[in-house]
């Protein structure tokens, strides 16, 4: 006897005819590993189970050190409920009441957690580990964390595929995974366009999906301040795009902060300076350098003006609130493309330097700046993290800080991996994941194919290397254009950062895996661009 995975009455015992059309649906439906991104060690057979909406249990194991009441898994059981099955507009209330309840034998989930903390926020040190298990009737995730049980969720739901006729299945499935990398981020510029807060909340989704784990908010930069700061209200008063509809309230970062909790994603927030800083200076007037054309100003303005105490005094005072909202340990503090043309211009700025015997290396004032503020992040019990050229131009950083790459192409960055870590700084690799820049073609192999270890140093130097991201620059990307230009485009630098390598060193064998995921990132709402030429079972509507 067959149960019949579809019915909802009692006659769910299959007779001859439907065998017939049940052989049909099997070999016309394809079982591939939808995972994405690969996990490290995944076995399946074709023995598979009908997994019904009406009888599908979320439970926490009696083991486990969690349970019910825990914010973090409450909330992804009820989200992977829906994402599990699309198309159930039914409210759960009904399922319970269904008529063919007391027939089906239920599929439940179990999830164990050993060890415990559903209110804390995901950070470095967080381990994603975990193993699942899917057999006949149940299946059973186990994790040290809240966090590595939002991977397994994820992975989970991927197995679970439907048929031509909308029925639901999960093959008999062993998994056992891990991250390669523990950063894996995704940086969105929030300047050069706003990008609003659904949006992003959007993005956070998408990120859970692809198991990235940190969101590198590039909140402000030259051309807008959307950060509505409680100390300096001004700043994103005069320097937003529009002071109320362009910002982002305490509350809009909050909501941020805590949706990205809730997937296991960390909120690391960029204040760049010195440079790209000309929105600043709108609402804090003496705080960039005035350029001097000749003997007089020019009525422009340079970077923040690191010879005034003020400076440093604002910057404290900014970060001591920025700390105070954003609860992650690592603060990004920019430092990247400082233009000297204006320092050099101002004749203040002129003899400060001969006074501390610079000369005329603005390297050694950049420097100074850059010293200060890391100081005054360290103060606030922060880790920084400074883009390359601020390690590239010899600067005295304490070892701590982290260093992000963003220049050049292969032999570039490889040999910029081998002097950072030479030096004892942890690295982060984004030079080869610039995903604003488009080309024709499948361009998302370039990015499959980077291979961020392989610079030449020791097994030391390589464990300094604590992950990549995915940098999506603003210039020509706002909420029109941003999800399809991020999807899936990003999904293969994700996949690359957790992944075990030789796994996936082939973009042929990856292009039918991400394809499959495309249409699963369309099905979940998501505007995901295609890879080639075909359609998706459901489509963008
Ligand atoms: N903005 C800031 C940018 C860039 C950087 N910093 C950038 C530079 C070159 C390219 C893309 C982006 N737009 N603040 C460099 C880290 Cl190709």
């Amino acid at each position: 006897m067959l149960l019949c995975c579809l019915c909802k009455s009692r006659e769910s015992v299959l007779n001859k005819q439907h065998i017939w059309l049940f052989f049909f649906i099997a070999v016309n439906t394809v079982s591939v590993n939808g995972i994405w991104p690969m996990p490290q060690k995944i076995s399946s057979s074709i023995e598979r189970y009908c997994v019904k909406p009406q009888s599908f249990e979320f439970q926490y194991t009696n083991l486990s050190v969690v349970k019910p009441g825990c914010s973090v898994l409450d909330a992804a059981f009820k989200r992977y409920f829906k994402l599990i099955f699309p198309d159930l507009l039914k409210d759960p209330g009904e399922r319970q009441s269904g008529y063919d309840r007391p027939l089906v034998k239920p599929f439940t989930l179990q999830v164990g957690v050993s060890e415990g903390d559903c209110d804390g926020y995901p950070s470095e040190s967080s381990r994603e580990s975990y193993r699942l298990s899917v057999a006949s009737g149940q299946a059973v995730l186990r994790a040290e964390t809240v966090w590595g049980a939002l991977r397994g969720l994820e992975s989970f739901s991927q197995l679970v595929y439907q048929d031509g006729y909308g029925a639901h299945y999960i093959n008999k499935t062993e998994i056992e995974d891990f991250p390669r990398f523990a950063f894996r981020g995704l940086l969105l510029d929030t300047s050069r366009h706003y990008l609003p807060v659904n949006v992003i909340l959007e993005t956070l989704d998408a990120m859970s999906y692809t198991k990235l784990n940190v969101f590198h908010w590039h909140i402000v930069d030259d051309p807008s301040f959307p950060y509505q700061s409680k100390f300096f209200p001004d700043l994103s008063n005069k320097g937003a795009f529009h002071p109320m509809t362009h910002v982002y309230t305490q509350t809009d970062v909050r909501r941020v902060i805590e949706h990205a909790r809730l997937r296991g994603i960390r909120v690391v927030p960029e204040f760049d300076s010195p440079g790209h800083t000309q929105s600043w200076g709108k609402g804090q007037p003496d705080l960039l350098t005035p350029c001097y054309r000749g003997p007089v100003p020019s009525g422009t303005f340079g970077p923040v003006n690191p010879t005034l105490r003020s400076s440093y005094t604002f910057m404290a005072k900014l970060f001591k609130e920025v700390t105070s909202v954003f609860p992650d340990s690592f603060l990004h503090l920019g430092g990247d493309e400082v233009d000297f043309t204006c320092w050099k211009s101002n004749p203040d700025v002129r003899s400060f330097m001969k006074q501390k015997g610079f000369g005329t290396d603005f390297y050694k004032l950049e420097a100074l700046y850059v010293e200060n503020i890391v100081n005054i992040t360290s103060a606030l019990n922060r880790t920084s993290i400074v883009w390359q050229d601020v390690f590239d131009y010899h600067e005295k950083i304490p070892k701590d800080a982290v260093v992000e790459i963003w220049k050049g192409l292969p032999p570039a960055y490889a040999q910029e991996l081998s002097s950072i870590t030479k030096a004892g700084h942890r690295a982060l690799l984004s030079a080869p994941w610039y995903i604003n820049h488009i080309r024709y073609g499948q361009d998302w192999r370039d990015s499959y194919m980077v291979k961020p270890l392989n610079f030449s140093g020791t097994e030391e130097q390589k464990k300094l290397v604590i992950g990549g991201e995915v940098c999506m620059w603003g210039e020509y990307v706002d909420a029109t254009n941003l999800s399809p230009r991020l999807w899936p485009r990003a999904c293969a630098a994700a996949e690359r950062l957790w992944s075990d390598e030789e796994q996936t060193l082939s973009t042929d064998a990856a292009l039918p895996r991400l394809t499959d995921f495309r249409c699963r990132l369309l099905r979940r709402g998501i505007r995901a661009e295609p890879l080639d030429v075909g359609y998706c079972p459901h489509e963008f509507q």
